[in-house]
């Protein structure tokens, strides 16, 4: 119940100095309840409102009704209760304007016994998980990974690769070139790079064969998005260059890197094909991991290789000896091989995905099912 001035009958001083212990208490009480300035003007008006404060009330119910011979006492015993009323309601101000209001100071204390906010630590995304699968199947060939800058220059993007100066390649329809570039000699244009075969390049310039090496990463395309294609995808190429390696190492390599990818069943079959950058060139298929390479399913003809039971994953060859040229090896005692493919692709096949821009959209359900 808030706090009134009591109506006195009796002055004794005993009475007087209950009543003022009362007063005080509730004083105080109400002094510590106050957090912010609009409760202080409250408060302050309740204890000193010149019509039915606290102090009003003190002079009308204790002073003016008090008898005569009790006046002087109950005189002084307001007069210093009023001074203390003004001082505590003072004291209340000073005390929400220095900042140490309970409600301020209960807003910014740090509460350590509070549980903290748990973050799932997430997972690998399947482009990287499967890139990582990968560069695994070569690093247990003995192959190293090499890295290197997505933006490149036209030199190591094509020049250095044998791509012939008006290659439809290095079209504006497939490249993303950098812009504000024109005033410059065409090798040194920087555009983004559309494979992984520049580090190989990079690769091959600061080390002597032999050399073996896997590059992942990503590349970038002038392509419009939609279920086959995006501008951004990812690759790994790899390269071996060594004095005696031979077509045969090629097949043995890749067919062995399919089988441990898609499982010891499946065949490989290469199929003439070309690059600027090889000689021969292949393209590799695998025998159909959905119809098992029989060309139908259930007695339908299989979507996923149009029913001819072969499915067309990546290229290769060996590496035509004027990228030899580029980089100083030495063309009459060298040969080797290298291979490029796409890791969406790959990861489209063995997670059946049908869509390659649920790869990018960032949907957490669809990624959450690779965790
Ligand atoms: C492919 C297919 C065939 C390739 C060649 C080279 C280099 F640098 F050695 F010449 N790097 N990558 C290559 C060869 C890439 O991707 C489909």
């Amino acid at each position: 119940m808030p706090y009134s001035v009591p109506r006195l009958s009796d002055f004794s001083p005993a009475v007087l100095d209950e009543a003022a212990r009362e007063l005080l208490s509730a004083l105080d009480q109400e002094s510590a309840a106050v957090d912010s300035e609009s409760d202080w003007k409250l408060y302050r008006d309740r204890w000193m409102a010149r019509k039915n404060g606290a102090l009003t009330q003190l002079n009308d119910l204790w002073l003016k009704a008090a008898p005569g011979q009790n006046k002087r006492d109950v005189g002084q015993r307001v007069n210093e209760l009023k001074i203390k009323v003004e001082q505590t309601v003072e004291a209340t101000l000073s005390r929400i304007q220095s900042g140490t209001s309970s409600s301020r100071l209960a807003a910014e204390r740090l509460d350590i016994t509070l549980p903290g906010i748990r973050r799932s630590i997430g997972a690998e995304h399947p482009v990287i998980k499967t890139m990582n699968e990968i560069i695994g199947v070569f690093r247990n060939l003995g192959y190293s990974v090499e890295e290197g800058p997505e933006i490149e220059t036209d030199y190591y993007n094509f020049e250095a690769l044998n791509f012939p100066p008006n290659h439809p390649a290095r079209d504006t329809q497939d490249t993303l070139f950098i812009a504000g570039q024109d005033t410059k000699a065409l090798r040194d244009r920087l555009l983004l790079r559309t494979h992984t075969s520049p580090v190989q390049i990079r690769t091959m310039q600061k080390m002597k064969p032999p050399v073996r090496v896997v590059c992942p990463g990503k590349v970038h395309r002038n392509d419009a998005p939609d279920a086959t294609h995006s501008p951004i995808f990812h690759q790994v190429e790899g390269l071996a260059v060594d004095t005696s390696i031979t077509f045969c190492d090629l097949k043995g390599t890749l067919d062995h890197a399919m089988k441990a990818l898609f499982g010891s069943n499946v065949k490989t079959r290469f199929y003439p094909s070309f690059f600027p950058f090889t000689e021969p060139s292949a393209d590799v298929q695998i025998s159909c991991i959905f119809c098992d390479g029989k060309g139908t399913r259930d007695g339908a003809p299989c979507r996923n290789c149009k029913a001819s039971g072969w499915i067309e994953l990546l290229g290769c060859g060996m590496v035509d000896p004027n990228v030899y040229g580029f980089v100083d090896y030495d063309t009459a005692k060298v040969s080797g091989f290298a291979f490029g493919m796409g890791v969406e692709r790959i990861a489209i096949l063995k997670y059946g995905v049908d869509d390659i821009q649920l790869f990018f959209n960032g949907d957490v359900r669809f990624l959450q099912q690779f965790a």
